[in-house]
């Protein structure tokens, strides 16, 4: 996953005193594995949209660190995730497998989502806590809060986050789900990944603000903004509103900011509203090169674990391709299934 490699350190980690947010050296590795497992997901997958083979495919490239980091600083298979389209990467670290996305982008009857019935990119679990989502922007915030309220009335010290985009914040689902959070101190964290874009929109055409935590003010709840291209930051950020959720306090609004490198989804003609040369230059910034690059550096990632890695990521992709590929389609007789009561 590295495109231009630093020269691979010598310094042994016990020499050097390198601050990575607590995080302890096999679980770095673990964070960037995630983050190459959803880099070549999708890749994979929008191959397999462009080729007529899946319907649709949507990108979470440039917003893996933060979608990583984040479910890292919870408690994974604990605490609940309500995501909405973009958050494969999240998805990946809350312990979905390619297998169980692939079969849901093939719409197999195995499809453990929604048995083919779902959207593409709508990710769910019972066991690891994935709430089922709408297409409909914004509206999977005040699911979120709801479960959220569920584990403070059972008295359960367990914490929601539910993803967003910056366009998302325009909505009265939005609105309501912070307003309803804050006065009733539930614990809930409001993840927004701000990529710049909703669809052709840009951000300055959605907002007269430019930093979108200031939102959290007018609900009388913590906003914090923080570079979302860096696992640190949200790793912190997260860990210090999940903290505060935990003891009582109520919401947070975390901000990670980011940009969406590719096409809002595999069938968005992007270069109608920005310029290419834009894309360009964000692409320096890939938090997957990134975080490559600072664990190469401190000595965490050797080229040998680094190919270990990418070799292991394109082998899972593959045969969750191959299985998905040749798995049945679902069958007539089911299409009433999990529509109506027995
Ligand atoms: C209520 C509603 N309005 C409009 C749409 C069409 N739509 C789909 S995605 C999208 C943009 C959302 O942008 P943002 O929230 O910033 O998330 P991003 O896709 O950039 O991650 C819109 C307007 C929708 N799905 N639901």
């Amino acid at each position: 996953m590295v495109a231009t490699r630093q020269p691979a350190t010598r310094r042994r980690r016990s020499e050097e005193m390198v601050d990575t947010a607590g995080i302890p050296p096999e679980t770095l590795l673990e964070i960037y594995e995630t983050m190459c497992l959803s880099k070549a997901m999708d890749d994979r997958v929008w191959v397999l949209a462009h080729s007529g083979e899946i319907a649709l495919a949507v990108s979470c490239h440039g917003h893996e660190a933060l979608q990583v980091a984040s479910i890292y600083a919870l408690r994974r298979g604990y605490d609940w995730m309500v995501p909405y389209y973009r958050d494969s990467a999240a998805a990946l670290a809350m312990g979905l497998t390619p297998r169980d996305m692939m079969l849901a982008f093939f719409a197999r009857r195995e499809d453990s989502f929604s048995g083919a019935r779902q959207f593409p990119n709508h990710f769910s679990s019972r066991t690891l806590n994935i709430l089922s989502g709408s297409s409909d922007i914004a509206t999977q915030i005040p699911h979120g809060v709801g479960i959220a309220l569920a584990s403070k009335m059972r008295k359960e010290d367990r914490v929601t986050i539910t993803y967003f985009g910056d366009g998302a914040t325009s909505e009265g689902d939005f609105h309501e789900a912070m307003n309803f959070a804050a006065v009733l101190k539930i614990p809930v964290i409001f993840l927004c990944e701000n990529n710049e874009y909703a669809i052709s929109v840009p951000r300055r055409k959605q907002m007269a603000i430019d930093d979108i935590s200031n939102k959290a003010v007018g609900y009388g709840m913590p906003g914090v903004s923080v570079d979302g291209r860096d696992v640190f930051a949200v790793y912190r950020a997260v860990q210090e509103a999940a903290a505060r959720a935990r003891r009582g306090e109520g919401p947070t609004l975390v901000v990670a900011n980011t940009y969406r490198i590719d096409p809002h989804t595999s069938n968005d003609p992007d270069r109608f509203y920005r310029d290419p040369k834009e894309i360009t230059e964000q692409r320096k910034h890939d938090p997957v090169l990134r975080f490559s690059a600072f664990l190469n550096q401190h000595g965490f990632l050797t080229e040998e674990q680094d190919a270990a890695i990418a070799a292991r990521v394109a082998a899972q992709v593959d045969e969750a391709t191959d299985y998905a590929r040749s798995a049945p389609q679902p069958v007539p007789e089911d299409a009433a299934l999990y529509l109506y009561g027995n």
